[in-house]
């Protein structure tokens, strides 16, 4: 496999390696037909591989942990299609039940039952959603619960955290993370500054930058919306007291606190990080693991502000496919898988827990200076030495070094999240052989950019 930095715009490649014998050939000419035809040849701008320094792998199929690209390579997959397969690839109960809903028609535009059954789950595993509303994506779940927020409380200003991503919603693409902090997009063009001033961008895990916000601003804050443990600046973990002071500040202030738990709802635990810390948010977004691998979004919250939502209040939203059958069919048999086994989560905890420990030994004994987060089955290595904390820590971290670690991790076998600023995601399909084949491409791969 060859890095082809002349493909690969701005990105300037530090390190390379050596021609390996894997052969890209397919994906490279579909890749080819795809930059005539699409912007930057893909559908979410980091899956074109640009911060690694490489063009991307174009993926044929996946089954368990396991995907195989156009030319027939194998990986071990910690991308699980940014965090929605749980339980890997093709589970076969997820399968049967879209299969099934296929049978039944795709799409109706009207109410079904089924709607109303992943609805009722979702509240009986986070029971702060009173009610929840069905939408396509994370970004459309984060932008009405916003819209709903300003609804009920008559005032404009959205608090967010540097290095949080809640999708492309306008007015949250301010000091984003996730592809926004990828490409080191400033801002992002085609948003007008009269949205943005709206905004309140704070460092994560600064309490003392909180309070100070909340004492001049809290009264015109309509929310305050967080990733309650953060997974698009890389993982990073709230800081102790941080996500309690914030629930203090907003409750003081009557401003809705909003939980974007589209990553982290049903992967850190069946009931999300409210669940973990018992804290308690106003609303809560959902997404990724509620669709099994289908497009799904929803957003809740209590019965009072909810009801802002039209037909029953005054602020507006809807969508075509909202509800659709296959992606709720997908849902429900994915929740159903994890809410009837107790130990899911534990066994998930433990494999990341060992894989996590044992990639730092790894970067250890090759002197690379790392620092490994990791919450439950969200992880990233973090090449810096420092604690990373918040975004300014995150982007310590040498790109260049993430860039030659991932190309030579792919070589070996091993897919992970193309940027050094996501997470990377352990399903219930991942084995020990999984693990053991991991920690033996990153010996090879640590020591690549050692020797860079
Ligand atoms: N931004 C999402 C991950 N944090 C999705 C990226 C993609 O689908 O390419």
């Amino acid at each position: 496999m060859g890095c082809r930095p002349e493909a690969v715009g701005k990105i300037i490649i530090a390190y390379s390696l050596p021609e390996g014998t894997v052969k890209h050939d397919r994906s490279s000419e579909i890749f080819q037909r795809a930059r005539r035809l699409i912007p930057g040849g893909v559908n979410s701008p980091v899956r074109a591989f640009r911060a690694v320094g490489m063009e991307p792998i174009v993926i044929g199929r996946g089954a368990g942990a396991h995907v195989w690209d156009a030319d027939g390579n194998q990986y071990i997959d910690y991308l699980g299609s940014w965090g929605p397969l749980l339980l890997g690839h093709c589970h076969p109960e997820v399968i049967d039940a879209v299969r099934a809903a296929l049978d039944r028609g795709t799409s109706f535009g009207a109410p079904t039952e089924q709607e109303v059954d992943l609805a009722q789950l979702i509240r009986e595993a986070f029971p702060s959603m009173e009610k929840v509303r069905l939408v396509n994506s994370g970004t459309e779940a984060t932008m009405s619960a916003i819209r709903v927020a300003r609804g009920f409380t008559g005032r404009t200003i959205v608090v967010k955290f540097e290095g949080c991503y809640h999708g492309h919603v306008d007015a949250l693409l301010v000091k984003a993370g996730s592809g926004v902090a990828t490409l080191s997009l400033p801002d992002t063009a085609g948003i007008p500054e009269d949205v943005t001033r709206h905004t309140i961008a704070l460092p994560f895990n600064d309490t003392d930058a909180l309070r100070d916000a909340f004492q001049r601003r809290g009264g015109e804050a309509a929310c305050a919306i967080v990733e309650p443990v953060v997974g698009n600046m890389g993982c990073v973990p709230p800081a102790p007291g941080f996500l309690e002071e914030l629930r203090r500040l907003t409750q003081q202030a009557a401003a809705v606190l909003i939980f974007d738990e589209v990553m982290t709802g049903f992967r850190l635990d069946y009931g999300g990080v409210q669940r973990l810390t018992g804290i308690v948010p106003d609303m809560t977004t959902l997404g990724k693991v509620i669709g099994g691998g289908l497009p799904v979004g929803a957003y809740g919250g209590r019965a009072d502000i909810m009801a802002q939502v039209a037909p029953e209040g005054p602020v507006y939203q809807a969508g075509t496919l909202s509800g659709n059958p296959l992606a709720v069919a997908a849902g429900i048999a994915m929740l159903k898988v994890l809410g009837r086994d107790p130990g899911l989560y534990t066994r998930l905890d433990r494999l990341t827990e060992q894989l996590a420990g044992r990639l730092l030994e790894e970067a250890g004994r090759a002197g690379v200076p790392v620092t490994l987060n990791r919450r439950g089955s969200m992880f990233t290595v973090f090449f810096t030495p420092r604690p990373v904390t918040d975004y300014a820590s995150a982007k310590t971290s040498d790109t260049a070094a993430f860039g030659a670690f991932f190309r030579a991790m792919l070589e070996a076998g091993v897919y992970l999240p193309p940027s050094q600023f996501e997470a990377a995601f352990v399903s219930t399909a991942h084995t020990d052989a999984d693990v053991e084949a991991t920690v033996r491409a990153s010996r090879g791969a640590f020591e690549a950019v050692a020797h860079k």
